[in-house]
């Protein structure tokens, strides 16, 4: 698939805020803060400043909605775990994220996890979660470019030991290389041709 059009269509932080479902299907990224979810939006539609990056973790506290092709929406969900911030503004955070997941779209979630850190509570919570609603949900693993050949096999092992996951049915990328990005966009192009399989 390439992306020949992608556009940012508005921000929204309560369901009734977000821009019609019908007719598109969406894919949302979540994952901690800092685990590079706007890079990867960037780094799939090939424009570098269509989601606003960050070196200091804890900034998108809004659900970005983009438009791709005019076919399907990319959505950039608020970063969970960051640790600096008070305990009511995590609560508000995490009622964002969680309404977001229970609302009704046609949607399917691409889980990010930062390939050099064994998984925290949140995204343990996040996976068990999504399994116990029977939300359709990938993994992909991310900053590939940080870690060697050998030091991927530890984390992988490392990460192995608290998630359950299938070699086949995960995803390595890259930002900075653009690596693993054609597989992500192939398997995006597949569940767009079987819709039946997202929620
Ligand atoms: N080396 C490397 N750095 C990355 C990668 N992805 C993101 N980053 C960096 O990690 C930081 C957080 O990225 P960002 O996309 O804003 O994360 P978000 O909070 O999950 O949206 C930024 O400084 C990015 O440049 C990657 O694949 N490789
Ligand atoms: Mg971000």
């Amino acid at each position: 698939m390439t992306i020949k059009q992608a556009d940012f269509v508005k921000s929204a932080v309560y369901p009734r805020d977000y821009p019609p479902g019908m007719p598109f299907p969406e894919f949302a990224f979540i994952g901690r803060s800092n685990v590079g979810k706007s890079s990867l939006i960037n780094s799939l539609t090939g424009r570098k400043k269509l989601a606003k990056t960050s070196k200091t973790p804890g900034r998108t506290q809004l659900i970005n909605y983009f438009l791709i092709n005019r076919t399907f929406y990319v959505v950039d969900l608020p970063g969970y775990g960051f640790a600096k911030v008070s305990k009511a503004m995590r609560q508000e955070w995490n009622q964002t994220i969680s309404s977001y997941l229970a609302s009704p779209r046609n949607k399917l979630v691409f889980v990010l996890l930062d390939i050099r850190r064994v998984p925290g509570e949140e995204d343990l919570e996040t996976l068990r979660w999504l399994a116990e609603n029977e939300i359709p949900y990938r993994v992909i693993f991310t900053k590939m470019d940080k870690v060697s050949g050998n030091e991927r096999t530890k984390c992988l092992r490392e990460i192995g030991k608290k998630i359950q996951f299938e070699r086949e049915d995960v995803f390595f990328h890259s930002s900075l290389t653009n690596a693993g990005r054609d597989k992500i966009l192939e398997e995006m192009e597949r569940i767009l041709n079987n819709t039946q399989e997202m929620q």
